[in-house]
């Protein structure tokens, strides 16, 4: 990571030397945890984030949680001055709106790699390293933990839901002709272009069909994408927020994403620099 220091350690010219611990240390990288009760996950998740080598700096988007979650994370801010970050929304109002939000935050800030990455451990901080390089070192756009590289990575989820998924991840393979088998993964990294390119304020979809979107216009806009195989390990703490509805927007949603690339393809132009 980029994290500035003193060059060479000697200060070859006459003057007062910077003082190492005046030095401001400045994380390229923020995590956006979005969250709706987790109070049982959150606070050992941040501090598995805080205990990788990278320099990660956090972002929560809560959306009121009844169970308090926002109270945990308030809590854990002077445990980690300048690194952890709480915004929190009026109610529950989605998935994919708080990242946006989230986006948008980062955005004004200086971020170059933004990561997006559920509270309930379904996806192991370890991999946002293997993301983290696959963008800064491989020099990707963006980089997907992919549960479908080799089969299907998944653990704890009732068969059912491992299908479902499986079955979900084709079927927007096949509407959006997108290149990638873990369509709906909800852990990546995007380098900070790709999210400054894609009008955030066009995002239309919310759950799952949230996370294809980002994609799609990811791809059509020519960014570079890979896929990092991940274990996705569903969650042992608190309750899952996926719903008919999402399901349902997601499959609907595909459809509207493919006729609309077609009726309209200058959405999908980069702005000019
Ligand atoms: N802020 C916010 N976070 C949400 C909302 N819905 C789900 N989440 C969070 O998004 C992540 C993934 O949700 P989860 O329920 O685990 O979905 P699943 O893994 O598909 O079952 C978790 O961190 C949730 O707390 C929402 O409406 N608002
Ligand atoms: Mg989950």
């Amino acid at each position: 990571m980029n994290t500035p220091g003193p060059a060479g350690g000697e200060n070859p010219l006459p003057g007062p030397s910077i003082e190492p611990n005046l030095l401001t240390v400045v994380a390229d990288s923020l995590v956006i945890i979005p969250t709706y009760n987790e109070r049982e996950n959150i606070e050992n998740i941040t501090r598995r984030v805080f205990s990788l080598q990278g320099d990660f700096h956090i972002l929560v988007v809560d959306d009121n949680s009844p169970d308090g979650t926002a109270d945990v994370v308030k809590g854990l801010i002077p445990v980690f001055p300048g690194r952890l970050f709480l915004e929190t929304r009026k109610g529950k109002l989605g998935l994919g709106t708080a990242y946006i939000y989230g986006f948008k935050w980062a955005l004004r800030r200086h971020y170059n790699y933004i990561f997006e990455m559920d509270a309930d451990f379904s996806h192991n901080p370890n991999d946002l390293l293997r993301l983290y390089e696959a963008c800064a070192t491989d020099g990707y756009d963006m980089a997907i933990g992919s549960r479908y590289i080799d089969g299907v990575n998944v653990v704890n989820w009732p068969m059912g839901r491992g299908l479902m998924s499986y079955f979900a991840s084709i079927y927007v393979r096949v509407v959006t002709g997108m290149p990638i088998r873990d369509t709906t993964a909800g852990f990546k990294c995007y380098k900070r272009e790709v999210l400054e390119a894609i009008d955030l304020d066009k995002v239309r979809f919310s759950g799952y069909a949230f996370q294809i979107e980002m994609k799609f216009t990811a791809w059509k806009m020519g960014f570079r994408i890979t896929e990092v195989s991940i274990v996705f390990t569903d969650r042992t703490q608190g309750e899952s927020k996926m719903s008919s509805g999402i399901f349902r927007e997601a499959v609907l949603g595909v459809i509207q994403l493919r006729w609309k690339s077609l009726v309209n393809p200058a959405k999908y132009r980069l702005p000019k620099s």
